[in-house]
């Protein structure tokens, strides 16, 4: 990070911080925001952690999400932190789109921003900016970022906690994005006293059955293997939304679990929002769904993980997606 000792400066004496993530929050966008926000209440700033929509309820039992601010719920309040505010911190995204209104509101703030983030492209709005696109998360960045400011003294276990659920999201459990740096991080979390096993079980084997029984749909009877392109498509439509009653959060993993097939290089997952169709998409080795996201949608993310919308109704979205792969089929073939 550039002019690093200016914010150190800034961060010396105590503040009014508010940290912002994205709309519909991961365990990254939480596990980082909470990670930070417990750090500098150790060293007595005051800090807000403003989020546009709320966190699934399998994020629920972190400690100090109750404080969270959600712009959806309470926008006039959301609107009185932010004019308080003395510093600003944008956590797990890069462009000011990914945060609504709160986008808006903050620059019309003069206050100073900084980003923390390790998605591709960052847009330039803010004053400090700690990007590695190469991290496996943000909580990732947040640990380096401590160590920058050499305040290890005040990685409480609130963010040590906070920083394994995110760095756990964000590489599937240690099955992607991993590194030596990854593993040395989490080593250093454990001695600081993280239950490893115990925040495990309440990530992963926290399930409702009804959870369970839209994702044996989704496999039994949505599921498409396009064999030729080493692609897995699974379609989830507005009835069955209504069938399963199927809400927020819990058709997180699906896609994941379409990599666990064999031969597979690309996964999708197309569901029929309200609104808008979205696409979730997952890719092995080179194959970029980043590019995917970026050219044909409108979305964006990472080479082997990205989101992206869809406004042409959900049949015409799974017919351009599969329009698309001829285009791809040279490097999909490739063994
Ligand atoms: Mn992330």
């Amino acid at each position: 990070m550039e002019n690093l000792n200016q914010l150190k400066n800034l961060l010396s004496t105590p503040k009014d911080i508010v940290i912002f993530s994205h709309r519909n929050p991961d365990g990254d966008a939480l596990g980082s925001s909470l990670g930070l926000a417990h750090f500098l209440l150790a060293q007595h700033h005051s800090v807000k952690i403003i989020l546009p929509s709320e966190y699934p309820n399998y994020l629920n039992w972190m400690v100090g999400v109750e404080d969270i601010v959600i712009y959806d719920l309470i926008p006039e309040h959301a609107k009185l932190v932010i004019e308080k505010a003395d510093i600003f911190f944008c956590l797990d995204f890069n462009s000011l789109d990914r945060i609504d209104k709160c986008g808006d509101l903050m620059m019309k703030q003069s206050a100073p921003k900084v980003v923390i983030d390790h998605h591709l492209f960052p847009e330039n709005f803010a004053d400090f900016i700690l990007s590695d696109t190469t991290a496996s998360s943000t909580s990732e960045l947040i640990f380096d970022f401590i160590h920058l400011l050499d305040q290890s003294k005040y990685l409480v276990p609130a963010t040590a906690d906070a920083l394994y659920v995110g760095i756990v999201s964000d590489t599937g459990s240690f099955l992607y994005n991993t590194s030596s740096k990854v593993f040395r991080i989490t080593a250093t979390l454990l001695d600081r006293g993280v239950d490893d096993v115990s925040i495990q079980n309440r990530l992963h084997n926290n399930l409702e059955i009804k959870q369970l029984k839209i994702i044996g749909h989704c496999l039994n009877k949505r599921l498409e293997i396009l064999e030729e392109y080493a692609t897995a498509l699974v379609t989830i439509t507005k009835e069955d939304y209504a069938e399963f009653d199927i809400q927020r959060g819990d058709t997180e993993g699906i896609v994941n679990m379409l990599m666990r097939i064999q031969n597979i290089k690309v996964a999708v997952l197309i569901t029929e929002q309200p609104t808008i169709v979205k696409l979730s998409m997952r890719s092995k080795g080179d194959f970029s769904v980043q590019e995917i996201a970026t050219k044909h949608f409108k979305g964006g993310g990472h080479k082997n993980a990205s989101g992206a919308a869809s406004f042409i109704g959900l049949k015409s979205t799974v017919r351009k997606f599969k329009e698309l792969l001829p285009l791809y089929a040279e490097q999909l073939s490739q063994n």
